[in-house]
């Protein structure tokens, strides 16, 4: 139903969509050591639409990062066990929270403890008792800018993608996660065929379309479960989560079939543009090498006269 779909619908459309979504509700964690003092807060955040988590021991607090996937935390200053002080210099110390916003609700009125609370790793300190709208504002403007640098940092800019590193890092994340479900994984790398002469031919930024336009149709047609990574240059990867071996092929056919067919608006006439894909399983004992499996299944897939998929 793609033949004679062209390809700048498809990329408006999804401009369009992506517009209008709205934005995932923040996820707030908050530590504090009384209980009444953590519900208010959480009350409060949860009024206004923000999710919330609630730690009151502060040892728990790298475990609950772990497992809640924070845009910020609110962090209390004077806890019996660890002061919060000591614990925002622990959490920094991890290198995945390294920017994670650290706001401190605290009595402390002290300017001066204030700023050394803030010189270890925090990035307000507001004070008790506090406003609903100011504590929300915070951490909406916290949330928001907090979001923008990490999107920044995972993702490519001319796809919006994620970029090769964080596709690792996702790699290695299924592969943990498909080991302990015991449910199959498949990895798919995805190269253009002969795109240099698309360079050559119509130009790099002609080129950049074609680049776009697939990463386009990748994301459409796969699951939101799936992750879809710009690899390099004229290249994608493609982690399938619980996909039998037969089901990953089926799929990634058909999407290399659909895209071969579309046209790509061009000068001096419309072009057509193809790829290769090579997969691999995961295996009892292919952890280590599933990317390099695949990579060697694309040049198959080359040697084989491209436009095709294999494993
Ligand atoms: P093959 O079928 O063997 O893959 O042939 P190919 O021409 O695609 O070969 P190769 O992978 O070596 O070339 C990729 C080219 O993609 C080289 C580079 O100039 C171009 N390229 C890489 N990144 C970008 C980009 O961001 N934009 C554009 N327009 N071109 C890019
Ligand atoms: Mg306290
Ligand atoms: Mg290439
Ligand atoms: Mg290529």
């Amino acid at each position: 139903y793609t033949r004679g779909l062209e390809i700048g619908h498809i990329i408006d459309r999804i401009e369009q969509l992506t517009r209008v979504v709205v934005q995932d509700p923040y996820r707030v964690l908050i530590v504090d050591d009384s209980k009444a003092q953590a519900y208010f807060t959480q009350n409060t955040l949860n009024k206004a639409g923000i999710i919330t988590e609630v730690i009151t021991k502060p040892l728990e607090v790298l475990d609950a990062l772990e497992k809640f996937d924070a845009d910020l935390i609110i962090l209390d200053m004077y806890m019996p066990e660890c002061n919060g002080m000591e614990l925002a210099k622990v959490i920094r110390q991890q290198e995945k929270y390294v920017s994670i916003p650290i706001i401190y609700l605290s009595a402390e009125a002290d300017v001066d403890k204030q700023l050394i609370a803030m010189s270890e790793g925090g990035d307000d300190f507001l004070t008790k008792p506090i406003k609903p709208h100011h504590l929300i504002s915070t951490v909406r403007n916290r949330g928001e800018r907090a979001r923008a640098l990490l999107s920044r940092m995972i993702r490519d800019s001319l796809t919006g993608l994620y970029n090769h590193t964080y596709t690792l890092q996702q790699l290695q994340n299924e592969i943990l996660r498909s080991e302990e479900n015991q449910t199959p994984l498949a990895f798919a790398m995805i190269d253009i065929d002969h795109f240099k002469s698309v360079n050559d031919t119509y130009g790099h930024p002609m080129g950049d379309r074609v680049i776009k336009s697939l990463a386009l149709f990748l994301k459409q047609r796969l699951r939101k479960t799936d992750t879809v990574g710009r690899y390099g240059g004229e290249e994608f990867a493609v982690i399938l989560p619980n996909t039998q071996q037969e089901n990953a092929l089926a799929l990634l056919d058909d999407i290399r079939t659909h895209f071969a067919q579309l046209r790509q608006p061009a000068h001096p006439e419309d072009l057509q543009v193809t790829f290769s894909c090579g997969v691999a399983m995961l295996t009892e004992d292919n952890t280590e090498m599933l990317s390099s499996q695949a990579d060697q299944a694309l040049y198959d897939a080359k040697h084989a006269g491209r436009n095709c998929v294999r494993i």
